[in-house]
């Protein structure tokens, strides 16, 4: 499991403190951050602390624990943020997906019309 996981992403270098971030919420299995190039006026990025580098993978092989703990850590940062107007949240993967950064992210966005996604 989690071969390709690249450790010296810049995810990882931010999990184990070497890349300083803008912390939202830390919990026992994940962190959440504001992304340094905000789409929206809130934009926080929610991320496991292990080595998932896509959801499939996380969805796949993260133990109950931690896909129980992610998904609470997105709903309190729901809560947080005010989203009562609408949001959205994006998990890129891979090359189709236009994923950046090779550890598992879901970005939160909310705050303004977000347009359609899907056509
Ligand atoms: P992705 O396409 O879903 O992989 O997007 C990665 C996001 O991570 C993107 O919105 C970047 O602005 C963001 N980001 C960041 O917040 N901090 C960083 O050091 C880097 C990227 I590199």
């Amino acid at each position: 499991m989690n071969f390709d996981y690249d450790p010296e992403n810049i995810f990882a270098k931010i999990l184990n403190g070497d890349i300083p971030c803008e912390k939202v919420l830390e919990s026992a299995h994940s962190l959440a951050f504001r992304d340094i190039r905000p789409q929206a006026p809130t934009h926080v990025l929610v991320i496991p602390k292990g080595p998932y580098m896509s959801a499939d993978h996380f969805c796949q092989w993260a133990s109950e624990a931690e896909i129980v703990d992610f998904m609470r850590t997105v709903g309190k940062i729901c809560e947080a943020e005010g989203v009562e107007d609408g949001f959205r949240l994006i998990a890129n993967a891979r090359d189709h997906g236009v994923q950046e950064v090779p550890h598992f992210h879901v970005h939160i966005l909310a705050g303004r019309p977000l347009g359609r996604m899907l056509d």
